[in-house]
């Protein structure tokens, strides 16, 4: 029976990757074998972020522990696992970190041809409250590895060849599009492999929620307004829109991918370009959006046509079920 197909037939992620690359003649297992890397970070990262709370009994993260050593904060921690993780793949050349200031280089002895952009742990403000917390990557391919230089991550987000991101809420979820589709899979802490158990998402082409931090209303330009104006009292005799807004970026936007909908972080006076960063959190959450059918606009283009100058650059972000972004990009062409 097919049930029991579904049972004894499991598609790790790993097994997934390799038959998606497979599909390429030219491929060697190299993008497999960065994953696998990427993966032993989210696994670590899901035990370190469910033992947090455990952390001052049994000495995790934070606070001085038995011996006297001052213990590394979870995203400290993070951020260590994943660059150690990455740069022993031997597939990387350039790591860009939110938490780190500059890029890495990786030494040429453990070079290959990936870079990797990625928020090891996004959502700071919840993780001391046990709310939804995770991981941001986007990955660049590079041609050359021979003079790796911070240009060649300072390319558009449609340069990416591959973006994620892994959730670590009430089961360890980790979203991934490597160009062709998105797939979710979901961590079965038995086998402490990913499953595949979100086959081809689809984001819904119109959804009935909208998530923002509407604390900065009164600082936000007219677009933004109207256009959240319009969500609480629509003028076409449609239901208003839900609210719904964690302030995890992860746990915000895997929620407008399944559900439908738009999550913005618009611009506002006091932050001219918006909070969130483009190589590690517009970017590949914009280009996880566009291959399940939604879009993304950061309030003047595409926001994947966007080009960065900068490491730790800004961009506002509108991005979510495809009409609702149409709105959002009319009333701003209409206040050009
Ligand atoms: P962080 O990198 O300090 O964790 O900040 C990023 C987070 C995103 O996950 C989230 O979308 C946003 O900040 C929420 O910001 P705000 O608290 O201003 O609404
Ligand atoms: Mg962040």
């Amino acid at each position: 029976h097919s049930a029991d197909a579904h049972r004894t037939d499991l598609m790790t992620i790993t097994r997934f990757v390799l038959n998606e690359q497979s599909k390429h003649p030219e491929s060697r297992g190299d993008f497999t074998i960065l994953l696998s890397h990427i993966v032993l970070g989210c696994k670590f990262v899901c035990s370190a972020v469910s033992k947090a709370g455990l952390a001052k009994l049994i000495g995790l993260a934070g606070e001085t522990n038995v011996q006297g050593e001052e213990q590394k904060k979870l995203d400290v921690l993070s951020n260590e696992v994943f660059i150690k993780a990455l740069i022993s793949s031997g597939r990387t050349c350039i790591l860009v970190s939110e938490e780190d200031e500059e890029a890495i280089i990786v030494e040429p002895s453990k070079r290959g041809k990936y870079c990797v952009c990625f928020d090891p742990l996004d959502g700071s403000s919840n993780i001391d409250c046990g709310v939804s917390i995770g991981t941001i990557f986007g990955v660049y391919a590079l041609k050359d590895v021979h003079e790796p230089t911070i240009e060649d991550v300072l390319l558009p987000g449609k340069n990416m060849v591959a973006a994620g991101y892994c959730m670590y809420g009430s089961s360890c979820t980790l979203v991934l599009s490597t160009g062709a589709g998105v797939n979710g899979f979901t961590l079965d802490p038995s086998l402490g492999e990913f499953i595949l158990t979100h086959p081809n998402i689809k984001i819904p082409k119109k959804g009935k929620i909208y998530s923002v931090n509407e604390g900065n209303a009164k600082n936000w330009d007219r677009p933004t307004a109207t256009y959240v104006e319009k969500c609480k009292f629509p003028e076409d005799g449609s239901s208003p829109k839900s609210l719904r807004y964690i302030g995890s970026m992860v746990a915000d936007v895997h929620r407008t991918l399944l559900y439908g909908g738009i999550f913005l972080y618009p611009a506002d006076k006091k932050s001219p370009n918006g909070k969130l960063r483009v190589l590690y959190e517009v970017f590949p959450m914009s280009f996880l959006m566009e291959q399940a059918g939604g879009q993304s606009f950061t309030g003047k283009e595409r926001a994947l046509d966007l080009v960065p100058t900068k490491l730790h650059e800004r961009s506002p972000i509108f991005l979510g079920s495809y009409d609702d972004v149409e709105e959002i990009k009319a009333l701003y062409a209409a206040a050009e």
